[in-house]
């Protein structure tokens, strides 16, 4: 006989797997998990119209590519944030032997509420973050592109930590990758773009940008390795809670700040009518 619904699948002894609507039920279930998400989804609209209303008159090119990049974090960040909300990035992962989350239950189901969708749209936001910050410390192109090859590929591998399910050593060698991607970032912030944007002249702002970055940062790696991804120390609202505040912090924070000071059009960061023509 056909199994009626996804409870009799599991009393069939068959795997039993969440539907998106269920998902999506599970979350608002839990209105600290839900909030995590909403609240992010608000805030990236309310900065991309703050973004169109300050630089809507903004006229130099590099002024604006600066405004453009700042823009496409928060594009990003409500696309993302509705794709966790919507239940279609989530996932019930079961974790593999030996990790303190091994046999857990979520909804009925084997594992525990991944959020998946997070790193792989991080792939997409924090090369706008780096380029933003680039320009602003008057970096060349390579430098730029380097980092941003370097956060897509600290996004992909984390992702890949994130979803590996065969073993635990698997998991943890993944997140070393990540982690030594995201040392060649900061490495480039720290050293390369401080000193570069001394040379600018918009040592002030960047280092300002810089402390809330770099420390920012940070906190993604160990709020991984505390969550349920890691050491299962921290439940899933509270890991969530831990990125939407990080991200508030380094997306809209971030963002603002380069706003108040593009939209001066100051000489150290404008490129002249000229600019990308050539
Ligand atoms: C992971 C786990 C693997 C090891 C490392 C990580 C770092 C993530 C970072 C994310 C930054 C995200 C931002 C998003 C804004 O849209 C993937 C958590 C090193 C640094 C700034």
């Amino acid at each position: 006989m056909q199994p009626a619904n996804a409870l009799s699948l599991a009393v069939n002894n068959v795997p039993l797997e969440l539907t998106q609507a269920e998902l999506f039920e599970y979350v608002f279930d839990d209105p600290l998990l839900a909030w995590s998400f909403v609240l992010n989804i608000a805030l990236a609209g309310l900065t991309i119209l703050a973004i169109a209303y300050l630089g809507r008159n903004l006229t130099d090119p590099r002024a604006k590519m600066i405004a453009i990049s700042v823009m496409l974090i928060s594009v990003v960040s409500i696309s993302s944030y509705s794709g966790l909300t919507s239940g279609l990035t989530l996932s019930i992962i079961d974790m593999p032997a030996g990790h303190p989350a091994e046999g857990v239950t979520t909804a009925g189901e084997d594992g525990v509420l991944t959020m998946w969708g997070r790193y792989l749209t991080w792939t997409f936001s924090t090369p706008f973050i780096l380029i933003a910050l680039g320009m602003l410390a008057g970096s060349n192109w390579t430098k730029i592109l380097t980092s941003v090859a370097f956060t897509i590929a600290m996004c992909v591998t984390g992702l890949a930590a994130a979803l590996t399910t065969s073993s635990l050593v698997m998991r943890w060698w993944w997140f070393v990758i990540s982690s030594i991607f995201f040392l060649v970032i900061v490495y480039i912030i720290l050293v390369d773009w401080s000193a570069e944007a001394q040379v600018t002249g918009t040592q002030d702002i960047f280092n300002t940008l810089k402390i809330l970055t770099v420390v920012g940062w940070f906190g993604y790696p160990i709020l991984w390795a505390l969550g349920v991804e890691g050491f299962a120390v921290l439940d899933v609202a509270l890991t969530s809670w831990g990125y939407s505040i990080l991200d508030i912090i380094t997306k809209y924070i971030v963002t603002m700040l380069i706003m108040f000071y593009v939209i001066e059009e100051p000489p150290e960061i404008t490129g002249g009518s000229d600019y990308g023509a050539s």
